[in-house]
């Protein structure tokens, strides 16, 4: 019977679909106020086969001044695995020069891995880049075809 769906019935569920989305979309512009953070974030291997040390670089994606004085923590958790990491978001600390954060990443196994950037206080937003951990380096994902990025 769906193919039955009145005209009017159809018109009803696109504006509730629209709603939706339009209000998905508002959100993130109250939650960021005027700020746009851009984070460029490196990491190498600390030692420890599965421990990163992650340094980000936090600008203002407008201005390019560095953002200091912000609350951030590094999350992360596996594209190709949703839901079977759990990690506990690893608090960054400020370090010189300003607008630059460090932290320690323990991660479960080598592969991709989303980090989730999520930034608090003066600035509040979330920024994901997704990269490669392996045992002996941090590159850029490359795009994902064929379960690859998973080291099983
Ligand atoms: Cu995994």
């Amino acid at each position: 019977m769906n193919a039955a769906l009145s005209p009017a019935l159809r018109e009803r569920r696109l504006q509730v679909a629209l709603a939706i989305v339009l209000l998905c979309g508002a959100m993130p512009q109250t939650a960021t106020a005027q700020v746009r953070a851009r984070a460029d974030v490196s990491c190498t291997p600390a030692g420890d086969p599965l421990a990163y040390d992650c340094t980000v670089r936090l600008t203002d994606a407008r201005s390019d001044a560095p953002l200091s004085g912000v609350s951030l923590s590094i999350g992360a958790d596996m594209p190709s695995m949703p839901g079977v990491h759990h990690l506990r978001p690893a608090v960054a600390t400020e370090a010189q020069p300003a607008g630059t954060y460090r932290t320690r990443l323990v991660l479960d196994m080598h592969g991709d891995w989303a980090l989730q950037i999520n930034l608090s206080g003066p600035v509040r937003d979330r920024v994901v880049k997704v990269l490669r951990f392996e045992s002996d380096r941090v590159e850029e994902a490359r795009p994902r075809r064929g379960g690859k990025g998973h080291a099983n």
